[in-house]
């Protein structure tokens, strides 16, 4: 069985949803909706042109799937991010916390790092795979920073307003509690990147989404500018083992990530994974490698089997609010999905940053 024909799991404790095309798919050319999409010349407001430097803060679930490692890897090489701290989100957070530090550490790099929200506000139960850091000896030994990751997420935005970029590759939880707890956060934030979702119909739900379909709604409710990047846009990309022979030589940082992307593939028994996190990432680094949708709005379903499904509702021609259902994404005009990319360039790209990384770059 192909990995895209695997039954979803709809129980907590099933796995998350393996997406992925098999090596003989042909190339997704499907689009989420009609609506002519903007080409990278166009002139596209709510979204700031990536500039020389983008100071980021990076909310993730690290740990579980390999790809958040690969996402954090990747943002330490690129020369145009820096990252202001890292927070970590969905059940053992202060784990995830300590395995952020120690990736920091084995790119030379002193990470500031919060331990997030562990419940999620949905109630949903956590799904934990159970090889989280479990090949990083000695992790209770790495610190990392006391206090409230949401309020010094929240607090980092206010200081520098309209200049920071948060990077969400987790359930959203720590997104949402940081627009409970500062209204202002949502204009603060210069946009919101995202991995999450599933907009073509392939899959009902999505596991960022699924997770806490409660904290999804409420972010996409909020105004705030997003970019989301869903399943049928990652999927397209593969990490296969000719990537893995250049990233072993790159440094302790590469030697690790190798081991943990190779106990992914055991845990799938595959010999290949989706980056979802690294290529949303790119999305904010590397826009000329992606196309995006016009302004929307995401609709998270909340209820029922499908809880968390996401549906993307794009303007009118004359930009006209089309959803105001309260709750499940009220705000219309802030999201922009992705649509499309260069899987091709991407791939190489999320090497290259990541082979940076490990050489100190
Ligand atoms: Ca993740």
């Amino acid at each position: 069985m192909s990995p895209v024909d695997r039954p979803v799991p709809s129980a907590a404790s099933s796995r998350p949803v393996r997406t992925g095309p098999s090596p003989a798919e042909p190339t997704h050319t499907k689009h989420v909706h009609t609506e002519p999409t903007h080409t990278k010349e166009c002139s596209m407001p709510a979204v700031p042109a990536a500039s020389a430097s983008r100071a980021v803060i990076l909310d993730t679930d690290i740990g579980t799937d390999v790809d958040d490692a690969m996402a954090l890897a990747l943002l330490l090489g690129l020369p145009g991010a820096d990252l202001l701290g890292v927070t970590t989100v969905y059940g053992d957070t202060e784990l995830r916390a300590r395995l952020a530090r120690r990736y920091g550490a084995l790119a030379a790099r002193d990470l500031r790092v919060r331990a997030g929200a562990g419940a999620t506000l949905s109630g949903r139960e956590v799904w934990w795979a159970g090889h989280e850091g479990s090949l990083h000896s000695g992790l209770e030994k790495e610190s990392y920073e006391d206090g409230s990751a949401v309020e010094w997420m929240v607090r980092t935005a206010a200081e520098r307003p309209g200049q920071v970029d948060v990077l969400a590759i987790g359930p959203l939880t720590n997104i949402a509690l940081a627009l409970d707890a500062d209204p202002a956060f949502a204009e603060n934030v210069r946009t919101l990147w995202v991995m999450g979702g599933s907009f073509d119909g392939a899959e009902r739900t999505e596991h960022n989404f699924r997770s806490d379909a409660v904290a999804a709604a409420r972010v996409f409710g909020s105004g705030i500018r997003t970019v989301v990047t869903g399943l049928e846009v990652t999927r397209r990309v593969r990490v296969l083992d000719t990537h893995l022979r250049e990233l072993k030589v790159a440094g302790p940082l590469g030697a690790a990530l190798v081991a943990d992307i190779d106990q992914w593939w055991k845990f799938w028994d595959e010999q290949w994974n989706v980056p979802h996190d690294p290529v949303a990432v790119l999305s904010l680094a590397r826009p000329e490698l992606f196309t995006l949708s016009g302004p929307g709005t995401v609709r998270i379903e909340l209820d029922g089997e499908d809880a968390g499904a996401s549906t993307f509702v794009p303007d009118t021609a004359q930009g006209a609010a089309q959803d105001t259902v309260e709750g499940t994404g009220g705000a219309a005009g802030r999201t922009r999905l992705v649509l499309d990319l260069d899987a091709e360039a991407v791939a190489e790209e999320i090497v290259r940053g990541i082979v940076a990384a490990g050489a100190g770059r």
